[in-house]
């Protein structure tokens, strides 16, 4: 026999771009169809969810879209029955009249925080622990995505990698990708590469790079805060969606902003691919190809800590021995050395540029080494360990 089906309120402040939405939205969509759950997601912001998922109207308080129930949360929150489990998402404190509405229950929802991925060595020991309630009879659990078996490991959809191994050899399938965003397949010698990228003082060095390249190079920049920049490099000063500017080797075409299930194309349809902030990081490691990532910057600089800590992990297993085909130990220090070298570069915002051979000489190893950890870090689905999670605590109280 099935457990019942659970209903899960999880709750979204939009600080900026598209991350927090982009992981709530993601995590709703996948415990509404995954598990049947009855997903209501209360979003700040509508028309940050409306880019990522078109079908959304941002004027309407409630509607229904793939599966969830979207309601706008505004100041005034109504009256509502609190449902079973309870996410909260980064720390986005939850209404007053809602916490003592969970506070009167008798059976208490399993209320948990959601919090941002890291690879630092602290996070095992965070997950999972609970925060009573200063004065309520409450207790808030920390839930930390990550990599290792003692976090909650990493949003995936149960058919992800399968998709992503289908389109990845099937030549129809890439075609038809083409030709949505309105282009030709580009030729079999043709670097394809994806850059999502806040502004990045490094992008002129990298572009010069490029345009001296061997290899052409097409680069495929989705709109946003990078584009003005694209724009200077080629003395536009209106740069638009579906522009292309050529220079020598280098091919660059603005894409519009995709719905958030066509972006794993995307990234799966490009040999490497720049990415940012937390969300379209972790798709870039779904998408088994090798990538940069820009960590989003804080001001106190803790995001070096965060990225040096992923590249520690990354890297890691780079340089360790594999089973064939994948390098031995030594063989991929040289690759380890190129790929940090390039992220600590996009990241400072330095000379990219100089780094970018080393990077293109060590693709091979590291394409291999990209499919190897998608792999590898599959096993452990944050959807599924959210689950086990509460059956846990449902088994603790009892
Ligand atoms: O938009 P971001 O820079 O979000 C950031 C980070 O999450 C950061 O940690 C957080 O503190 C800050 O916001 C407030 O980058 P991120 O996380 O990669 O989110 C982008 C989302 O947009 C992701 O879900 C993928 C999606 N996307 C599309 O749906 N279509 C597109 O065309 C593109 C380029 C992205």
């Amino acid at each position: 026999m099935h457990a019942p089906a659970l209903h899960a309120d999880i709750f979204c402040r939009v600080i900026d771009n598209y991350g927090d939405i982009g992981v709530c939205w993601r995590l709703a969509r996948q415990l509404a169809n995954e598990q049947g759950w009855a997903v209501r997601l209360w979003v700040d912001d509508l028309h940050s969810l409306a880019k990522l998922c078109p079908e959304t109207d941002a004027a309407l308080e409630q509607q229904k879209c793939r599966g969830v129930e979207v309601r706008l949360w505004s100041t005034e929150f109504p009256e509502t029955p609190p449902a079973d489990v309870v996410i909260e998402t980064f720390a986005c404190v939850l209404p007053d009249s809602y916490i003592a509405a969970m506070a009167a229950q008798a059976h208490k929802p399993i209320w948990i925080n959601l919090e941002y991925l890291s690879a630092e060595d602290w996070v095992d020991g965070c997950h999972k622990l609970p925060s009573p309630h200063p004065t309520l009879p409450l207790t808030k659990y920390f839930f930390f995505p990550g990599f290792t078996r003692k976090t909650g490991g990493l949003l995936l959809e149960r058919d992800l990698l399968a998709r992503r191994d289908a389109f990845q050899v099937d030549a129809r399938q890439q075609q038809a990708f083409w030709q949505s965003i309105g282009m030709e397949m580009p030729t079999a010698g043709t670097l394809k590469i994806s850059l999502f990228s806040y502004e990045n003082a490094a992008l002129h060095g990298l572009f010069n790079a490029w345009t001296i390249s061997a290899q052409p190079v097409l680069c495929l920049i989705p709109e946003g805060r990078i584009v003005q920049q694209v724009g200077q490099y080629f003395d536009d000063t209106e740069p638009r969606v579906g522009n292309d500017y050529v220079r020598g080797n280098l091919h660059v075409r603005v894409l519009p902003f995709v719905e958030q299930e066509r972006y794993d194309l995307l990234l799966w349809a490009c040999d490497i691919n720049f990415v940012r902030g937390e969300d379209s990081w972790v798709r870039a490691l779904w998408a088994g190809q090798p990538f940069i990532w820009q960590i989003y910057p804080q001001h106190d600089e803790a995001h070096l800590k965060k990225l040096h800590a992923f590249l520690k992990l990354y890297g890691g297993y780079l340089s360790a021995p594999h089973p064939s085909p994948l390098p031995q130990a030594g063989e991929g220090i040289r690759a380890v050395l190129a790929l940090e070298s390039l992220w600590e570069a996009w990241n400072e915002e330095s000379s990219s540029g100089q780094a970018w051979p080393l990077f293109a000489a060590e693709l091979g190893e590291l394409k291999q080494h990209a499919q190897h950890c998608s792999r590898q870090w599959a096993v452990n689905n944050l959807a599924l360990n959210l689950l086990d999670f509460c059956q846990e605590i449902g088994k603790m109280r009892a």
